[in-house]
């Protein structure tokens, strides 16, 4: 047992965890932005809880490679009212895929359970409104920034670099009173990586899961497995799941993912082996 809490809840991180994607941008690249509305909204939820995800995920900002700056108030907008209402109907643990401070102090005042930032809490008053929700937060490497970081990404050893970073993150966490039992760590499958920086990360995630935390991987139907398969994104789950499960087996434990059951029913399957003598 390896029991970490997420506000009202606690998961059991020796075991294998679905984070389900909730976009609620009206230009999510694989929803088109068709759960744009509140009720649509919580009919993803819905679903993704019964098929078996630990944590629900709720985005308003595109991170996508070129995507534009989301103005606060629109961030607010479009994803506070969509966590306020998963919370209110459903028993399941509200993850924030934001970077704005604001967003993260309206989100945990309704109730999230984990602050899951692709800038690792680098922007103005992140670390500080962080530290004062005491709920645990995913801290994701980035290089660059989505509207330029797929232009010639560069890195001197990539798994050390992203490493280090991380660590460099993590330090500045517990600058703040932040505990490094709260904290997850994320490679950032695609955040100014290209293919062979991507495989390099998921070959070697022992090496982040070294650095003494659990570790987070987001890489469905990205990019990557486009890169390899040669598959447009709407085909891209069984790659997805390949990658998934290797990086299981190198150490993941949380899986933010579009396609749940599958993923719920492969991980099952992984960790049930695993565990048997
Ligand atoms: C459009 C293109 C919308 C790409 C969203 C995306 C991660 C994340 C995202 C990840 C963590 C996506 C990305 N990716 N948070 N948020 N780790 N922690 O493909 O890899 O879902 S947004």
């Amino acid at each position: 047992m390896s029991l970490m809490s997420f506000g009202d809840k606690s998961l059991d991180l020796s075991l294998p965890h679905v984070m389900g994607i909730l976009n609620v941008t009206p230009d999510s690249f694989s929803d088109g932005g068709v759960f744009n509305s509140l009720d649509s909204a919580l009919r993803q939820s819905e679903k993704m809880i019964q098929e078996g995800a630990s944590i629900i995920d709720v985005g308003g900002e595109s991170t996508r490679p070129g995507a534009v700056f989301v103005a606060t108030q629109q961030e607010v907008d479009r994803v506070l009212p969509v966590i306020d209402a998963i919370k209110r109907r459903f028993d399941i643990i509200v993850s924030v895929d934001t970077s704005t401070a604001e967003v993260i102090r309206g989100a945990a005042d309704l109730g999230a359970g984990l602050i899951n930032d692709v800038r690792s809490l680098e922007r103005e008053g992140a670390l500080l409104a962080a530290a004062k929700t005491h709920l645990p937060i995913c801290l994701m490497h980035m290089k660059g920034m989505p509207k330029t970081m797929q232009d010639a990404p560069e890195y001197v050893q990539v798994v050390d670099d992203v490493a280090d970073y991380l660590m460099s993150r993590v330090i500045a966490c517990e600058s703040v009173g932040i505990a490094r039992s709260h904290l997850i760590l994320d490679p950032g499958i695609g955040f100014g990586k290209v293919l062979p920086h991507n495989l390099s990360l998921l070959n070697h995630i022992e090496k982040i899961k070294k650095l003494g935390f659990n570790v987070l991987v987001g890489l469905s139907r990205k990019t990557m497995i486009g890169d390899v398969l040669n598959l447009p994104v709407e085909e891209r789950l069984y790659g997805t799941m390949g990658a998934n499960a290797s990086a299981y087996s190198k150490g993941a434990r949380i899986f933010r993912v579009h396609d749940v059951r599958p993923h719920v029913e492969m991980l099952a399957l992984m960790s049930r082996i695993e565990r048997e003598v």
